[in-house]
């Protein structure tokens, strides 16, 4: 059995690990207060809780997570929030009363930092060791932020230096930077240091980018103007859906190790449409999971003119639709599409149709168990995402800007150079890997 640790790294990271934490709640029938209730006991077709939860001697089923963050503000929340009680305040929670005011460097290099990560690890261990086998870890942190690149980076590095990433599965869910929108100035620095420290230890890369996230939401969910709470909650779902396939191929070589997740809902109910077969609906949004529209971080070069490595497809939700796989759909789609596989994974087409529910979390609006679509690409399409990174570091490198915030904590200015080279050689191997498929 497959046992997961959970790491929440800043603002972003605590935000989405606390929904994708209530959604586990509800997939278990575990309610806030961490019991379980008798009708999912009872049941056989239920999913061990012990692969997320620590069963205590009590019966409390207590999350295998650990939030971090410089800033107190994210964790009281949760502590203060519904899922109080979900969470063990002795072993989840680490938080310094501080900022890292938007600087990778103060967070990676400051006292504070340190005597966080040191913390951070102890209740890690912790964890670890009231559990039997921890097969996997999944991370979730923003990279544009000082802590969610800075403590991120110190901490995996604290955990590859005693071999854990050698014997775990490490998987990230990150927020890259949007293309037009962004928080600060001087992200686009925190995002290149923060992906050089964590690309080497993290085994796979979940990205995302809020402009996508907050367009999708629209079209998807009719938010208007999304918010945090509604983006988050749209994405908690499809992470606790996807587990295994982070877990499983979706990774061809070290450096190719990076999903474009996607999702699809059926949100327009007219009569039209409720008119139409399940069957016809569910083609209908497998047909729309590869378009451009679809993805939830800008891969400019759709999926139709790149290479695949993998594809997974996940069909939830019942409306009707009596639980076949729709493999048959998915490779209609893909030969109408012409979606080419790399000649090494001839048509890695992995397709589900999941029975389990896919639940929203509790306090959000969305209905649970609509039918949706949701989707992990391996594919040369995401070399988009760091173009968009070179281009806006090499912008600020032009002026040095912003270069004395980080010099003036210590960070050693060659640094950024082989922060740039890192990013550029994962852009060239994707490019590579179009090219070479190509010829
Ligand atoms: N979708 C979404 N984006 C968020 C959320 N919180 C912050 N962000 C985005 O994350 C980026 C900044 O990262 P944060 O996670 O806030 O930063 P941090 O890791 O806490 O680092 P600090 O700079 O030390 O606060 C910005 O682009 C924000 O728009 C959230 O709950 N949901
Ligand atoms: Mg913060």
């Amino acid at each position: 059995m497959t046992e997961r640790i959970g790491l929440a790294i800043g603002q972003f990271g605590v935000h989405v690990m606390s929904d994708v934490w209530d959604v586990l709640c509800l997939k278990h029938g575990i309610n806030f207060c961490g019991f379980q209730s008798k009708e999912a006991q009872d049941d056989n077709e239920q999913p061990d809780p012990s692969s997320h939860f620590i069963e205590l001697s009590n019966g409390r089923y207590s999350p295998r997570v650990v939030f971090l963050d410089l800033d107190n503000e994210p964790i009281d929340n949760i502590r203060r929030g519904y899922l109080k009680r979900l969470f063990d305040d002795h072993w989840s929670f680490a938080h310094k009363h501080t900022s890292s005011y938007g600087n990778f460097a103060r967070a990676y290099y400051g006292k504070d930092g340190e005597v966080l990560s040191r913390k951070a690890l102890e209740l890690w261990r912790y964890q670890h060791e009231q559990s039997e086998r921890i097969s996997s870890i999944f991370q979730i942190n923003s990279l544009e932020g000082g802590t969610g690149s800075g403590i991120g980076s110190l901490f995996d590095e604290a955990l590859h230096d005693i071999h854990i990433t050698t014997k775990i599965a490490t998987s990230c869910h990150q927020l890259y930077p949007s293309r037009h929108i962004s928080d600060s100035c001087n992200s686009p620095l925190n995002v290149a240091l923060g992906y050089y420290g964590m690309h080497p230890v993290m085994h796979l890369h979940v990205c995302y980018d809020n402009q996508c996230l907050f367009e999708r939401c629209q079209t998807g969910f009719g938010a208007e103007i999304p918010t945090y709470a509604s983006i988050n909650s749209m994405i908690a779902p499809s992470v606790v859906e996807q587990f295994n396939i982070c877990e499983t191929n979706a990774v061809p070589f070290p450096q190719l190790n990076h999903l474009l997740p996607a999702h699809v809902n059926q949100r327009i109910v007219d009569t039209e449409a409720k008119a139409v077969a399940p069957m016809l609906k569910i083609q209908s949004l497998i047909y729309d999971i590869v378009k451009p529209s679809s993805q939830l971080c800008y891969a400019g070069h759709s999926l139709f003119h790149n290479r695949l490595f993998s594809a997974n497809i996940l069909v939830h939700g019942s409306n009707g639709h009596k639980g076949e796989v729709p493999i048959q759909a998915i490779r209609k789609m893909a030969q109408e599409y012409k979606l080419k596989f790399v000649d090494y994974c001839p048509g890695f087409l992995n397709s589900e149709s999941c029975k389990s529910q896919y639940k929203y979390p509790a306090r959000s609006k969305y209905e649970s168990n609509k039918l949706c679509v949701s989707a992990y690409f391996n594919t040369t399409a995401i070399r988009d995402a760091f173009k968009t990174i070179l281009n806006q570091f090499d912008l600020l490198c032009q002026y040095r800007c912003f270069f004395h915030w980080y010099t003036e904590e210590n960070l050693d200015e060659q640094i950024f150079k082989d922060a740039r080279e890192h990013i550029h050689q994962v852009y060239q191997t994707y490019t590579l890997a179009h090219m070479d498929a190509d010829a």
